[in-house]
């Protein structure tokens, strides 16, 4: 590739324009109107305005993102997370227009985007799931027998949701039959299928997922797991290298049953396979992300890679330029995502940023879409920075992520800096005691 349109805006299109530089491939921006001064229209070689605010009329229209590419004449996309980047459409679209897609095969995007299929898969070879329904569930007949089987809480999902939208937990027998009416509904007009399926519902479970890499010859690795329980409604806040709650035993099985499934469809990119962790060390498949993620930085820092970097390369027809038996795991790493919002009702908080101060200092990154006299739009997600720490130990991490936050300065808009300050000082994270539930129960305690 010489030339790669990047389909995204804020840090993530920060990130991807910076590991195509370093890979001497020439940059295109596309921005709405309403990013005209954002920091990827700046830092771009070149930068096209594509449409209104409205996303669905810029980053998510296929036209007008394919028109930047024929204008500029690029000959790759790398689509970020969010917006098209698990669209298999407009992979296929890309593909004919003979410009380099820079994730996985469109069937792939389609085959584990979709839950019930990606299950299929899992169960076919043999990576361990909660009990629930083999495909998706046809009749209410059907769901009270699997209840039966299965027991109470269950969960009933949308095939086609992700990232825990379209989610009902059902607690009683009563309750079943419209849950699963109103899921249907959920599902149908929110995804665009009614397809559901049920699974044993896991209580405060972990969020734990591994990052797997694959290139184009065959060579698949996973580079360790994530955690990201701290989450407020599916919203990830926290998330960390190595899970505190993840030893060297689950590591291995985790990244096995990873590799397994990667291996049985022969993927071909960055990808992630998610899995809940209950409080007995046992570990279930969720589903699968088929691109870069919000928290892939934490893998860099303490696996050393650069994934941004191999991502773009397999998808030029590189081979992975590691070996998986030279993979090493380094310290701990942290990442806090800095958010414009209000503090107290975690509503968005756009504005202009009147003053702006970086942290840096030892074990300090920061992936940032933001600068002073920045004003964040109120089109589009709330998170601005990506404040990442690295030590040699946890202990160490979290001592300079609270050191940075510290120093972190953000005026004119609203910012959650000091609710990170606090949830880290809680004896829950200190100790690395997280769960799903944590913020709920913290904010029930007044903490
Ligand atoms: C679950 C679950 C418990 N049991 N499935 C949410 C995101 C998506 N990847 C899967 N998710 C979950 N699936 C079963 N069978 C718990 C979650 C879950 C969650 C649920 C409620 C509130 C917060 C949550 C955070 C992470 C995962």
């Amino acid at each position: 590739m010489r030339k790669v349109l990047v389909a995204n805006r804020g840090e993530i299109a920060v990130r991807v324009i910076r590991a195509l530089r370093e890979l001497g491939i020439k940059t295109v921006a596309i921005h709405s109107t309403a990013d005209r001064d954002s920091l990827h229209a700046k830092i771009a070689d070149e930068s096209i305005c594509i449409g209104p605010p409205s996303s669905l009329e810029s980053y998510l229209k296929i036209p007008a993102v394919m028109s930047a590419v024929e204008v500029s004449g690029a000959d790759g996309i790398h689509p970020g997370y969010g917006f098209l980047s698990e669209n298999a459409e407009f992979a296929r679209i890309a593909a004919a227009y003979k410009v380099t897609f820079i994730g996985p095969r469109p069937e792939h995007i389609e085959s584990l985007g979709n839950k019930v299929k990606a299950r299929d898969i899992a169960k076919q070879v043999g990576v361990p799931l909660l009990p629930g329904s083999d495909g998706v569930v046809q009749s209410v007949d059907e769901l009270k027998d699997l209840a039966k089987r299965i027991g109470f809480p269950l969960i009933i999902k949308a095939a086609a949701g992700g990232g825990g939208r379209g989610m009902k937990v059902v607690s009683r027998e009563e309750d079943l039959e419209r849950l699963y009416l109103v899921a249907r509904n959920e599902a149908l007009t929110g995804f665009g299928s009614p397809d559901c399926f049920v699974e044993r519902y896991c209580q405060k479970p972990r969020h734990i997922e591994i990052q797997i890499v694959g290139d184009r010859f065959g060579t698949l690795v996973h580079l360790g797991e994530r955690d990201c329980s701290v989450q407020r409604r599916h919203q990830k806040v926290v998330e960390e290298a190595p899970s505190p709650a993840v030893s060297p035993v689950i590591r291995q099985k985790m990244g096995e049953a990873a590799l397994k499934l990667a291996r049985h469809v022969g993927y071909e990119s960055l990808g992630t396979v998610e899995f809940l962790l209950d409080q007995s060390g046992a570990f279930y498949f969720m589903e699968v992300n088929t691109r870069v993620q919000v928290e892939h930085t934490v893998t860099e820092e303490v696996t050393g890679i650069d994934l941004v970097k191999e991502q773009i390369r397999i998808a030029d027809g590189h081979p992975l330029s590691f070996k998986a038996e030279d993979v090493r795991f380094n310290g701990h790493s942290i990442q806090c995502r800095i958010n414009a919002e209000d503090p107290n009702s975690f509503a968005p908080w756009p504005g202009k940023i009147t003053a702006y101060h970086e942290p840096g200092g030892p074990g300090i990154r920061l992936d940032s879409m933001a600068y002073d006299g920045y004003t964040v739009p109120p089109h589009y997600d709330s998170l601005v920075a990506k404040l990442i720490s690295h030590g040699r130990t946890r202990d160490e991490a979290l001592q300079r992520m609270k050191r940075a936050l510290s120093e972190m300065k953000v005026d004119g808009i609203r910012t959650n800096i000091a609710f990170h300050e606090r949830l880290l000082a809680t004896p829950e994270f200190m100790s690395g005691a997280t769960h799903t539930g944590l913020l709920e129960e913290l904010a029930k305690k007044g903490s």
